[in-house]
C-alpha cells in the first residue's frame, strides 16, 4: 500500500518541477508501480501456497531495478552530456546480479556460487557510480545539490541494496529451518523494498523540487 501511496504521490508531483526533471520523478512513480502490482501477485501466492513468490519477485527486480539504473542516469543527463556507456554497464552489472540471484533462489544452481557470482555483479555496480565514469562526470560537472543527490544515491546502492543480500544469506546460506528462514527472507526483501524504491523515489524527488525552485527564483 506504500507503494501505491508512493506512486500516486511521484506522478501527481510531476507537475510541480521543471520539465528536465519530469522523467526522472516519472520513473520513479513507474519503480512504484512496477512494484505495488508485483506485490500483490505476491501476497497471493504467499497466502494461498504458504511458499516464497521467488519468481515474480524476480520479475519485478527485472524492471525495477534497471529503471532506477536508469535514474542515475537520468539525473546526470539533466546536467549535461553523458556517455551512453555507462548506462549499458550499469545495466549489465544489474542483469548479471538478478540472472544469478535468481539461479540460486530458484534452485537451478547451487546457492552460494550463485550468491558470490551476484555478489560480483553488486561490485561492478558500486565500482562504476564510485570510481568509474559516472562518478567522474558527477565530481566534475554537476551543481552542488546534484551532487550531493548523487552521493545519497549511490549510498543507497551501497547501504540500501545490501540488505538483499543479508537477506539472501539469512534465507538459503545460515543452516536454520526452511520455514523459518523463507519467513525471514520474505521480510527482509520486503523491508529493503521499501527503502530503495520509496526511498530513491524521495531523495530525487527532493533534488528535482530545489532545482525546479531555484530556476523558478531566477
Ligand atoms: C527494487 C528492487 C531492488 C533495488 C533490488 C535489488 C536487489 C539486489 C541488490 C540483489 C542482490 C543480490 C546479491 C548482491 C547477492 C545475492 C542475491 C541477490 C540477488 C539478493
Amino acid at each position: 500500500m506504500a507503494l501505491v501511496a508512493a506512486t500516486a504521490f511521484f506522478f501527481v508531483e510531476t507537475q510541480r518541477v521543471t520539465a528536465k526533471w519530469k522523467t526522472s520523478l516519472t520513473v520513479s512513480g513507474l519503480v512504484t508501480l512496477v512494484a505495488a502490482w508485483h506485490y500483490f501477485y505476491m501476497r497471493d501466492v504467499w497466502v494461498n501456497t504458504g511458499s516464497t513468490p521467488t519468481v515474480y519477485r524476480y520479475i519485478d527486480w527485472m524492471i525495477t531495478v534497471p529503471l532506477l539504473i536508469v535514474e542515475f542516469y537520468l539525473i546526470l543527463s539533466a546536467i549535461t552530456k553523458v556517455p551512453a556507456g555507462i548506462f549499458w554497464r550499469l545495466i549489465f552489472g544489474a542483469l548479471f546480479m538478478l540472472v544469478f540471484g535468481f539461479l540460486g533462489e530458484a534452485g537451478y544452481m547451487a546457492v552460494l556460487p550463485a550468491f558470490i557470482f551476484s555478489m560480483a555483479g553488486w561490485f561492478f555496480i558500486i565500482w562504476e557510480i564510485y570510481g568509474g565514469q559516472a562518478g567522474k562526470i558527477n565530481a566534475e560537472s554537476s551543481p552542488p545539490s546534484v551532487q550531493s543527490a548523487f552521493k545519497l544515491m549511490r549510498s543507497i546502492v551501497v547501504l540500501g541494496w545490501a540488505i538483499y543480500p543479508i537477506g539472501y544469506f539469512l534465507g538459503y546460506l545460515t543452516g536454520s529451518g526452511p520455514e523459518s528462514s523463507m519467513k525471514t527472507l520474505n521480510i527482509v526483501y520486503n523491508l529493503a523494498d521499501v527503502v530503495n524504491k520509496i526511498g530513491f523515489g524521495v531523495i530525487i524527488w527532493t533534488v528535482a523540487v530545489s532545482e525546479s525552485d531555484k530556476l523558478a527564483a531566477k
